[in-house]
C-alpha cells in the first residue's frame, strides 16, 4: 500500500504541471496513463464499473468523475485530477484540484479551504477514534469558511479493492460509529462547493455536477491507521504530498 500510494502521489506530480490553458484533458488522461504504465501498475478508473479513461478531471461546476475529453483548459479554469494506481495488487488513490492560469479570489477560497478541510479530517483520525469525527471536523472547518459539503460522495475502505465496504463521510454522520483500528487503509477526499452542495448528474451518468453550477473543489489522500496515529500513504519516498507541491497561496 506505501508503494502503491507513493506511485499514485508520483503521477499526481508528473501531470500537475502540465495542467495550463489550452491543454485537455485528454492529454492530462494520456500522460497519467503513461506514467501508471511506466511504473507498472495498471490505472484503477480504467473500465472500473465502465469508465472509459485512466484518470478523472473534473473541471469548474464538475463535483467528481469527469471525463476526460476534447476541451481545453481555460484561464480561470479549475481542475481536479484524481489519480488513482492498481500496483502490485492493491490500490493507491490520491487527487488536488489545480487553478488553471489565474483564477478568482473566491475559486482560491475555495481550494485553499479544501485542502485545509482534509487537513482537519486528517487530523480527527486516528486509532480508537469514531470515522463520525473525520466528517465532523471537515463540515465544521466548511461552515466557518461559508462552504457546501457534498454529500453524495464519500470516502473509502481500499486495499486489494478499489473501494471496499468502509465508508467515510465528510459531513457529520452520527451513524458513522465504526472505530479506526491499526492496519486499516481508508481514503477522505471531500469535495466542498461554493454554493448549494446539491448533486446533480450529467446525461453521460458518470459527471457529477453541483445543480446550481457553482464552483466545486477536491483533495484526496489515501491513509493508513497506525498504531500512534495516521500515515499518509500517497505522498513521495520523502515524505512530500502533491498538495504542498501545488499548493495555492492563501487570499492575503
Ligand atoms: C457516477 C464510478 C463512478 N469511482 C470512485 C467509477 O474514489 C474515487 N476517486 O477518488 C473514484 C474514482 C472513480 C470512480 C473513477 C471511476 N469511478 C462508479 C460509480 C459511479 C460513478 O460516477
Ligand atoms: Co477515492
Amino acid at each position: 500500500m506505501r508503494l502503491a500510494g507513493r506511485a499514485a502521489a508520483e503521477i499526481l506530480l508528473e501531470v500537475g504541471p502540465h495542467v495550463a490553458p489550452g491543454v485537455t484533458t485528454d492529454r492530462l488522461d494520456e500522460i497519467v496513463h503513461e506514467a501508471t504504465i511506466a511504473r507498472g501498475g495498471y490505472p484503477s478508473p480504467l473500465n472500473y464499473r465502465g469508465y472509459p479513461k485512466s484518470v478523472c478531471t473534473s473541471v469548474n461546476e464538475v463535483i467528481c468523475h469527469g471525463i476526460p475529453d476534447s476541451r481545453a483548459l481555460a484561464d480561470g479554469d479549475i481542475v481536479n485530477i484524481d489519480v488513482t494506481i492498481f500496483l502490485d495488487g492493491v490500490h493507491g488513490d490520491t487527487s488536488v484540484t489545480f487553478p488553471v492560469g489565474e483564477v478568482s479570489d473566491h475559486d482560491r477560497h475555495l481550494i485553499v479551504e479544501t485542502r485545509v478541510a482534509l487537513d482537519e479530517g486528517i487530523a480527527a483520525a486516528g486509532p480508537g477514534r469514531p470515522v463520525h469525527a473525520i466528517g465532523r471536523a471537515i463540515q465544521k472547518h466548511a461552515n466557518r469558511h461559508g462552504l457546501g459539503v457534498v454529500r453524495e460522495f464519500i470516502g473509502h475502505g481500499i486495499g486489494t479493492e478499489f473501494h471496499s465496504g468502509l465508508q467515510i463521510p465528510h459531513y457529520h454522520d452520527p451513524r458513522a460509529q465504526t472505530v479506526l483500528v491499526p492496519g486499516m487503509t481508508f481514503t477522505v477526499e471531500p469535495m466542498l462547493t461554493l454554493g448549494d452542495p446539491a448533486c446533480g448528474m450529467w446525461d453521460d451518468d458518470w459527471t457529477a455536477v453541483t445543480l446550481d453550477g457553482c464552483r466545486t473543489a477536491q483533495y484526496e489522500h489515501t491513509l493508513l491507521v497506525t498504531e500512534d496515529g495516521i500515515e499518509l500513504l500517497t505522498v513521495t519516498a520523502d515524505g512530500t504530498a502533491p498538495a504542498d507541491v501545488f499548493a495555492v497561496a492563501a487570499i492575503t
